[in-house]
């Protein structure tokens, strides 16, 4: 070693898959889209997709974003986000003359589906999930009085339920998977005739998004993770990666953000990002890491993903026509 100190090798660990999902690509090409036919403003309902940036760049191009449908002028377009909406919100918006086009995840509909056949057969759904978060509040609005929120495991013991022998749990879509599970095994303890989804309610993409940072979780002292503090999805990241052993971990919404503090005494830096997150604040992270010397950047694969969704089905019609006809009376 001819007398000098030797430096640990230091490298990054790139989480795949990462970033964009199918519903997101979805969410975001239909304000696009919709900027594209029928010109700015177009209304958006709720942030498309939890990510300041990506609604800083549709703001730029001319989406303006609002809380409620109560805040859209008469006769204008709106869009409701990725995380889905509870039926008096398309209700309010009816009432308005508001031409919609609904962007929710077809993973969420599957979910507020559920629901509602669930409901129909009078069940008590258990649904698992953030309270205060958009998506609850649109799946529990299917079904508001057969729906009770359980978030997490401690929440368990507040739960009641009409009927022990016909409960049902449900969840949102993003939730870490292995909590959820924690909180499944309590509600069994307490109603052990408790019925599962038909099918996995926490979407592959945020499965897929979990395993890749658990692989690499045990190696990193320090995992980055790329989305914005109000993305349920990204923040579990974090989590997971802590978890899974890394010795620190930090969600930032770009580069700017990393604390160089974070590197010290750092060899080895996971990253990876959330499912509401560009591709191009990952590889700002990137530069900002090469920067600094962590210029090797090692792919961790957990998954090959492929699916697409087709856009919503509002952006093959004319709907300035429509609620142009609809305004005038023509139709009645
Ligand atoms: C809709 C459903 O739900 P979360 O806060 O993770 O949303 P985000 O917008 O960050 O991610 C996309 C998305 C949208 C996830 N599930
Ligand atoms: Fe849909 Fe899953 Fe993406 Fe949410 S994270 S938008 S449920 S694909």
């Amino acid at each position: 070693m001819d007398g000098m100190t030797a430096t640990t090798a230091r490298k990054v660990l790139l989480a795949a898959p990462r970033g964009y999902c199918a519903g997101v690509d979805r969410a975001v090409i239909a304000v696009e889209k919709a900027l594209e036919q029928y010109g700015a403003p177009v209304y958006v309902r709720k942030e498309i997709v939890h990510n300041k940036y990506v609604v800083q760049t549709l703001e730029k191009k001319g989406a303006i974003f609002v809380d409620e449908t109560a805040e859209v002028p008469e006769n204008a377009i709106v869009i409701f986000s990725a995380h889905g909406v509870a039926p008096v919100v398309h209700e309010e918006a009816a009432r308005r003359n508001l031409a919609t086009i609904d962007a929710t995840c077809p993973l969420v509909t599957k979910v507020h589906k559920e629901a509602v056949r669930f409901a129909g057969d009078d069940y008590d759904i258990l649904l698992i999930g953030h309270e205060g978060h958009e998506e609850v509040i649109g799946t529990s609005g299917e079904a508001p009085e057969h729906i009770t929120l359980v978030d997490g495991p401690e929440d368990v013991k507040n739960v009641q339920v009409r009927d022990e022998s016909k409960v049902v749990w449900l969840s949102q879509t993003t939730l870490s998977v292995d909590e959820t599970m924690e909180t499944v095994d309590a509600l069994k303890e307490r109603f052990p005739k408790l019925i599962s989804p038909p099918s996995d309610d926490i979407c592959y993409a945020t499965q897929n998004r979990q395993t890749a940072v658990k692989q690499m979780g045990a190696a990193a002292d320090l995992v980055i993770v790329v989305g914005s503090k109000n993305s349920s999805n990204s923040v579990r990241l974090v989590e997971v990666a802590l978890g899974a052993g890394a010795r620190d971990a930090h969600l930032v919404d770009f580069a700017a953000e990393i604390d160089e503090a974070w590197l010290e005494g750092v060899s080895t830096v996971g990253v990876t990002s959330g499912a509401s997150v560009p591709e191009i604040l990952v590889q700002g992270v990137l530069e900002w890491l090469a920067e600094r010397g962590f210029g090797d950047v090692e792919i961790v694969t957990a998954a090959e993903e492929s699916i697409t969704f087709s856009l919503p089905k509002e952006l093959r019609r004319d709907l300035r026509a429509e609620a142009a006809s609809l305004s005038d009376g023509s139709k009645g």
